[in-house]
């Protein structure tokens, strides 16, 4: 099928105003065009679990992927095996996350264990080829030099330099994960504008533009044309 618009948007972390702000102005056609969500829906928001539930109603449209973010992997491991997460997810966000499932659990019991079951079934990355050009879509990024069915859910959800400095594939990878206000930090390059998303000459884009942030947004690319939406502040 050729779709008109292929979007990527980026992590959400809870902002469900932002994320409404962006998605209003893309105005999504789920007939004609397509959606990839690139994970991190909770955390550190304070609408968490309407961001989540947004992301399970939307992956029910054929044309939309709502892949898994390290965030919904940490939630997972939380609540399902109740080890180290516990002093990982928490301070890490988790804990805004893990307050409001408690009180949506006391209407709705069932909730947890549909939330828990929609982060099993997300997938770590999506991959598209579009007149002969790779596009693989995927949280973090990719393990340099290592094939893409043999690339670890470590890599696919966490990765960041050895990504960002060592990354020489042919496909366009579209990620999130590094806030861009922080990427100076870790690639030294600099950046014009620290909330506009960033396209590194190795065919990497960085679609993480700092939702959780006081001046953060949130940003959705239409990966044929490189236009750009964003959430106002
Ligand atoms: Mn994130």
């Amino acid at each position: 099928m050729q779709y008109r618009r292929i979007f990527a948007l980026g992590d959400i972390h809870g902002r469900f105003d932002r994320l409404s702000s962006v998605f209003n102005k893309i105005a999504f056609d789920p007939e004609q065009d397509f959606l990839v969500l690139l994970g991190d829906y909770v955390d550190r928001g304070n609408e968490n679990l309407h961001c989540l539930q947004w992301a399970m109603k939307m992956s029910e449209f054929p044309s939309v992927v709502a892949l898994r973010g390290n965030h919904e992997q940490m939630m997972l491991a939380y609540y399902r095996e109740r080890t180290f997460n516990s002093t990982v997810w928490l301070p890490n966000g988790g804990n805004r996350t893990d307050v409001e499932m408690a009180a949506w659990c006391k209407n709705d019991p069932s909730f947890l264990e549909k939330a828990l079951q929609f982060i099993e079934e997300r997938p770590l990355y999506h991959q598209m080829f579009i007149d002969g050009k790779e596009y693989i879509f995927v949280h973090a990024g990719l393990e340099p030099g290592v094939p893409l069915e043999y690339q670890s859910p470590e890599s696919l959800l966490w990765i960041r330099e050895k990504f960002y400095n060592n990354y020489y594939g042919d496909a366009e990878v579209i990620c999130g994960h590094t806030p861009t206000p922080y990427l100076g930090r870790i690639t030294g390059l600099e950046t014009r504008d620290i909330y506009t998303p960033v396209r590194l000459p190795n065919r990497i884009t960085l679609l993480d533009t700092g939702s959780f942030l006081p001046d953060g947004r949130i940003s959705c690319m239409n990966v044929l044309t490189g236009e750009i939406w964003q959430s106002d502040h």
